[in-house]
């Protein structure tokens, strides 16, 4: 076991239904920590750099587009294995997939608008936290 940080986003969909409070506790009762949060609607082009990985996907013009739709909150985990607890915690991609007592399970509208975005290697989390956030803003 290894104390790690992972990078999550509170989605539009679900700043938009007053979930973020409710959102946190999820992540909190599986026994993660928020040591660094903020709420910031992102521009067109830090979506789109966020999300560079999938620009070649069919959804990435629309996944831009939803995740610009509102404000997000951003925000680093921390926890014993906490990039897959925080997996385990978010559930499946589809709603429709994901098990029971997850965040997309509760929350999530659609494939698209599922709520949660979770880091999904440690490696990947180190790269996302330094998209957000400057060192000082990350109080362990
Ligand atoms: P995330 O990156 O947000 O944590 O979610 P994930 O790993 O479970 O899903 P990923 O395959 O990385 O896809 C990123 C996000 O794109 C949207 N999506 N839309 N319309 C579609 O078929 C589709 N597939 C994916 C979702 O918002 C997904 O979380
Ligand atoms: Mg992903």
């Amino acid at each position: 076991m290894s104390t790690e940080r992972t990078f999550s986003i509170i989605k539009p969909d679900a700043t938009r239904r007053n979930l973020t409070g409710a959102v946190t506790a999820k992540l909190e009762e599986a026994g993660l920590r928020v040591v660094a949060s903020k709420r910031i609607h992102m521009t067109k082009e830090q979506a789109e750099g966020f999300y560079a990985v999938h620009k070649e996907r069919p959804f990435f013009n629309d996944l831009v587009t939803f995740m610009i739709s509102g404000p997000v909150v951003v925000q680093v985990l921390e926890g014993e294995n906490a990039v897959l607890k925080n997996r385990e915690v978010m559930g499946a991609t589809n709603p429709e997939n994901a098990d029971a007592g997850t965040i997309r399970k509760e929350f999530a509208e659609s494939i698209e608008a599922n709520s949660v975005h979770g880091s999904d290697s440690l490696e990947n989390a180190n790269i996302e936290i330094a998209y957000f956030f400057k060192p000082e803003e990350i109080v362990g």
